[in-house]
């Protein structure tokens, strides 16, 4: 019995302060960030796991992201595990999602050197076989989702970084040629998806996007069926390249679209307000340079939360890229990012004097309550703390405080020798209270 009763009010106690020190950091009053996308004509988007989609994961996704990349179940290796075998299960999900919630869906991705299943890569095929097996996975893939799909990463890291061709699977078994033709396939297949190539480290002007640059120009001229260039970007902290805005210019001014497809800015943990401050300054720099060019259809970034990214498993030591963490609360870099989509935050509160109700014991019939208010930043000079009981509680008996109760709602004042409370100090005060069938600690305001 003894056991169970500090098990109680330690339960209380956590949930008690949990339920106060929430309270200050809250954002649902600023403007999700796609209605300020929406605004600006631009795209917002995350990449998102489809089995994720629910509770907290699911509420954001669908309330502050505009469209959806699927991370990986898109992919040839989660599409097709066995040949002639399709799983569209996740793929399906994430789709299906993103209509509930009026959002954009990019594909992602249907040519690339990693991520396709054993059969395939561990095949040996004549140039004839992998290339109607390209033109069957491509024929197909964007079939299923035609007119689902606002965009699609037809083509994914095709170049070294010196800008040569990579060597993979498709370059080595069908030449440079196989570019054109995924997207003449799978034009094919969706005449009103726009078509992308999209790589990483192209973000600046460098060998590695001045080769992209070239590629994009010379389909054009062959009338190859391009609309647009994913510049990934992830980006290392404090490494936003300067020549953004320059290279997105000159891609746009060859006539194509831009879009920035999987931002993240990774920092060395553990994460800091310094380092959080120049992640957030990274994260306005990349949105205000696809702001600042018509053509720059949008950001999306590589997944919302640090609890789903790709970053610690692949760079050990690394971590914290993303916008939220791992607790779902928004870090500076949302805030950074709906800056620059032209939106306003609520600043962090200055300072602030909070209330934390416990209960420190509790037994059969009667408990102790207590509760501590504490000034930082800010002070009293008197207070009443309130609040409702959710479960038939009474007060009995009170210290330190003047407490009275009408039906539910108590309130407490302080007594003549502890009105004040000063920066950086607190005020406690007690209670006995009598309870029958549960004793649920109450969110308590001040006045
Ligand atoms: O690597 C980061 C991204 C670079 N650009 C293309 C993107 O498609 C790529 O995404 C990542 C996914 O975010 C990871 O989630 O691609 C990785 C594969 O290269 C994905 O990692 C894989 C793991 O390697 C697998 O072990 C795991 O089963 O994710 C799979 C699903 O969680």
């Amino acid at each position: 019995m003894r056991s169970l009763r500090t098990g109680l009010s330690l339960a209380a106690l956590v949930t008690g302060a949990a339920l106060l020190f929430a309270a200050p950091v809250a954002h649902a009053a600023d403007t999700p960030l796609r209605d300020l996308a929406d605004a600006q004509g631009k795209v917002v988007g995350t990449a998102v796991t489809g089995s994720k989609l629910t509770g907290t994961y699911g509420d954001i996704a669908g309330a502050q992201f505009n469209s959806l990349t699927p991370g990986n179940a898109m992919k040839w290796g989660t599409v097709e595990p066995a040949q002639g075998s399709f799983n569209w299960s996740e793929a399906d999900q994430i789709v299906a999602f993103a209509q509930a919630h009026h959002q954009q869906v990019r594909g992602h991705t249907l040519v690339w050197h990693s991520q396709n299943p054993s059969w395939l890569t561990n095949g040996s095929w004549t140039t004839a076989q992998l290339g109607s097996l390209l033109r069957n996975h491509i024929s197909t893939e964007v079939g299923r989702y035609k007119g689902e799909i606002a965009a699609w990463d037809v083509v994914n890291e095709p170049f070294d970084e010196d800008g040569t061709y990579r060597s993979t699977l498709w370059y080595d078994g069908l030449g440079a040629g196989y570019i054109a033709d995924a997207l003449t396939w799978a034009h094919a297949a969706d005449p009103d998806a726009k078509l992308y190539i999209n790589d990483y480290n192209v973000e600046g002007v460098n060998a590695k996007s001045t080769a992209l640059y070239n590629l994009v120009k010379d389909l054009r001229s062959r009338g190859v069926p391009i609309d647009g260039v994913g510049l990934q970007a992830h980006l290392i902290l404090g490494q936003v390249p300067s020549s953004l805005q320059q290279n997105i210019q000159r891609f746009a001014d060859l006539g194509v679209d831009v879009a920035i497809t999987e931002l993240d800015v990774r920092m060395a943990l553990p994460s800091d307000a310094t380092k959080l401050a120049q992640q957030a300054a990274d994260y306005r720099s990349v949105v205000n340079a696809c702001v600042a060019v018509a053509r720059c259809a949008g950001v999306t970034v590589w997944g919302f939360t640090d609890s789903d990214s790709w970053v610690p498993s692949t760079f050990p030591g690394y971590g914290a890229a993303t916008p939220y963490d791992e607790n779902y609360a928004p870090k500076p870099a949302y805030s950074a990012i709906a800056a620059a989509l032209g939106g306003t935050t609520t600043p962090p509160p200055t300072g602030a004097c909070t209330a934390a109700y416990s209960v420190p014991s509790q037994w059969n019939t009667g408990f102790t309550g207590q509760v501590r208010i504490s000034c930082s930043g800010a002070s009293l000079s008197s207070w009443k703390a309130k609040w409702t009981f959710g479960a038939g509680q009474r007060i009995t008996q009170a210290w330190n405080a003047t407490c009275t109760q009408s039906g539910s709602a108590v309130s407490c004042a302080n007594a003549s020798y502890n009105d004040a409370v000063p920066d950086g100090g607190s005020v406690t005060f007690g209670f006995n209270g009598s309870w029958s069938g549960s004793n649920p600690v109450p969110a308590v305001t001040l006045g």
